[in-house]
């Protein structure tokens, strides 16, 4: 088709570069606009990115710190806010970035009506809820949630069998946070349920094994604060990841952030969390249903608690 794709990245920080950069290495799009408060930085990035017009398929790249920049997006990804600072949890972000989401999210709204939100900065759950609150269908609004925390179990599960990540099908789903939750039953490796793999593999996958490694993916995002001071390369692949499936209509399954009341027993009220859903060109196509275990289905309902707890406190 004809039709000029547009993706606005909002927020040039680590996070919201590493998405542009892979964006314009995916030849996703015709045009990517960059929006920031900080000009300088901003207007830095831009020319840095232009400069690299002879290596990259041609894409229109633009920015301002005025949303009309952003005006006809097939996708705006909102990367801006604090991050963590070392030790914090992504829950304690939530008073610095919550007014920061209520002006730039009706902006982004006004200029594109028909885009897709996807949401980056965290707490990315309430701040997806947030975003659907502006008044978006709920099929156009996206969180990154766990997309990421599954890349993780799967890069452990992988490392730990010898085998391709990519062969590696497993979920975390629940909140992109302390209380995500790991489907242990769902773990797919080529395709063979992971405890009938390991069988014939002959490797020894003790329970204590597997809550070790669901350890590490809670913890992952923390020691790579604690070392580089952000994370921005994962998270830059996996929201890159997420846009080309919107963008392409690839109709693939991702854990996204979602809203779920009424999923699994979750109705405590309005709470976006990931669940394995599918994405095409128009948001969100459908939600899996996911077979979950007892356990699975406690640990996901205290996750929803703990999300609408946050949201109940800050009466959003
Ligand atoms: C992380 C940030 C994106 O998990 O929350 O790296």
């Amino acid at each position: 088709t004809n039709h000029h794709t547009k993706i606005s990245v909002i927020g040039v920080g680590n996070v919201g570069m590493a998405i542009a950069q892979t964006i314009l290495t995916q030849d996703l799009v015709d045009e990517l606009a960059l929006v920031d408060v900080n000009s300088d930085k901003l207007r830095g990035e831009m020319l840095d990115l232009q400069h690299a017009a002879a290596f990259l398929p041609r894409t229109k790249i633009v920015a301002s710190v005025d949303y009309t920049v952003t005006a006809g997006s097939d996708l705006c990804i909102v990367t801006a806010g604090a991050r963590q600072n070392p030790g914090e949890s992504r829950l304690n972000l939530l008073q610095r970035n919550l007014a920061m989401y209520k002006s730039i999210v009706p902006e982004l709204v006004k200029y594109s009506p028909e885009c897709i939100l996807l949401i980056v900065s965290n707490p990315v759950d309430v701040l997806t809820y947030v975003a659907w609150k502006s008044g978006f269908p709920v099929n156009r609004v996206i969180g990154s949630g766990t997309n990421l925390d599954s890349s993780r179990f799967r890069f452990l599960i992988a490392d730990h069998l010898d085998v391709n990540a990519q062969d590696v099908q497993a979920y975390i789903v629940g909140e992109h946070g302390d209380s995500s939750v790991a489907l242990w039953s769902s773990i797919s490796v080529g395709g063979i349920p992971v405890l009938s793999f390991l069988e014939r593999q002959q490797i020894a996958f003790e329970k204590d094994t597997l809550e070790k490694i669901h350890k590490q993916v809670v913890q992952s995002a923390y020691e790579v604060i604690n070392l580089k001071g952000y994370t921005s390369w994962a998270i830059g692949y996996s929201v890159a990841n997420l846009a080309f499936s919107i963008i392409r209509d690839q109709r693939r399954i991702h854990p996204v952030s979602i809203l779920v009341k009424g999923f699994y027993g979750i109705d405590g009220g309005d709470v976006f969390l990931s669940l394995p859903a599918q994405l095409g060109r128009s948001g969100v196509l459908g939600v899996t249903n996911v077979h979950l275990t007892d356990e699975e289905i406690q640990q996901l309902r205290n996750s929803a608690e703990t999300i609408l707890e946050v949201q109940n406190q800050l009466g959003i």
